[in-house]
């Protein structure tokens, strides 16, 4: 945990946010600011800052964030038209939360790579 974290925050409901999924390793909300039809954040229920030095555990943490993401294409009915997994790190990447998420984008065709 940490104290300044928002996605801490909202895993422990201090900041409301209506979780679509949640169990043992992550969480799934709607992001705030939409660029997408479907844009929701696959999130660790652990404080994960970066990829590098994964302890076992958040190893595993990482793998069930993309197969959550699957699985949340599927139910949000972007799994047949394409999506969109997106990792912001750092500052040229315009990180804004320093806790590992999983951007999921679709609903629209989203350009080329990375657009
Ligand atoms: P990034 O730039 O990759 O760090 O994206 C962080 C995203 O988190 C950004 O698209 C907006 C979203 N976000 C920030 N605060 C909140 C919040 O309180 N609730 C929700 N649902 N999303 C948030």
């Amino acid at each position: 945990m940490a104290s300044d974290c928002i996605f801490c925050k909202i895993r422990d409901g201090e900041i409301p946010a209506d979780a679509l999924r949640r169990d043992e390793r992550c969480f799934v909300i709607r992001d705030i600011n939409p660029r997408a039809p479907v844009h929701l954040l696959v999130i660790p229920n652990s404080h994960i800052t970066s990829l590098p030095g994964l302890t076992p555990d958040e190893r595993e943490a990482v793998g069930a964030m993309f197969s959550t993401a699957g699985e949340m294409a599927a139910i949000e009915g972007v799994d047949g038209s394409g999506y969109r997994l997106v990792v912001n790190q750092g500052r040229d990447a315009d990180q804004s939360v320093s806790h590992l998420h999983l951007h999921l984008l679709g609903g629209k065709p989203l350009g080329g790579m990375c657009s």
